[in-house]
């Protein structure tokens, strides 16, 4: 179920979309929310979708481990040499906001070795409500929450659901099981997001992770005409 049928909100591009030597540089979109909501499942999906027109690679953050990059691998949702792990150490959000540096570096050093890119797809480690990405990191952020998490979740805000450049509500299989209202979640989110989109998807179903996957091809395309 997609909530917002217009067109997704004009992009604000803030950072250079040029690599130093003058070369487009890919879209770099940052995939954050609550442990267990889903984020590496939606990656595994986008890859799926896009891999056949879009050349893209993913960046993992886990706190000790790389669990989530070696999913991806063991999914075999893209080539091995375009996923890399960042352990980060401590908070998740701290390698996403605060010391950006490992990541930057992971995008670079993808790019440099499978570039020219057009797309990479960053997930934060699971966190909290109030974990989002550095401007200096991501161009645009996707915040990744379930229906299992409980639904007066949009009501309670912070800057994830109320800010993000989409805001995914995922597992909506689940919600006869969990007892969440989906209809309620939709209408807390709308009202805390203004214009901002948000989509309802259930990664077992058959439309998946489609919507997702139509808003990145668009907001890459803004980010090319742009570039
Ligand atoms: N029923 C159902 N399960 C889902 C859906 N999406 C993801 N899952 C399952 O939820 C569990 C957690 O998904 P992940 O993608 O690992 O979640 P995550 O947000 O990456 O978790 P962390 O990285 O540990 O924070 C996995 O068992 C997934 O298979 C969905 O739409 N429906
Ligand atoms: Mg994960």
């Amino acid at each position: 179920m997609h909530l917002d049928h217009s067109h997704p909100a004009t992009p604000a591009v803030s950072a250079d979309a040029h690599r130093p030597d003058g070369a487009r540089r890919a879209i770099r979109i940052g995939l954050g929310g609550p442990v267990g909501s889903g984020k590496t499942a939606t990656v595994a999906a986008l890859c799926r979708a896009l891999r056949d027109e879009l050349s893209l690679a993913v960046v993992t953050n886990d706190i000790y481990t790389r669990e989530d990059a070696e999913f991806l691998l063991r999914e075999a949702v893209l080539p091995p040499e375009r996923i890399t792990a960042v352990e980060t150490g401590a908070c998740p959000h701290t390698a996403i906001r605060d010391d950006i540096s490992a990541n930057l570096e992971a995008v670079e050093d993808l790019e440099d070795a499978v570039g020219p890119l057009d797309l990479i797809l960053l997930e934060s480690g699971g966190d909290n409500l109030t974990a989002t990405f550095s401007k200096g990191l991501v161009d645009a952020q996707v915040f990744v929450i379930d229906v299992a998490g409980g639904d007066d979740i949009p009501r309670k805000g912070g800057p994830g659901v109320t800010t993000a450049d989409l805001l995914v509500v995922n597992k909506t299989d689940l919600a006869p099981y969990v007892g969440s209202d989906l209809a309620r979640m939709a209408a807390d989110a709308k009202a805390a997001r203004g214009e901002l989109p948000v989509v309802l998807q259930s990664l077992r179903g058959e439309a998946g992770v489609a919507d997702v996957a139509d808003w990145v091809r668009a907001r890459l395309a803004a980010w090319t005409a742009r570039a």
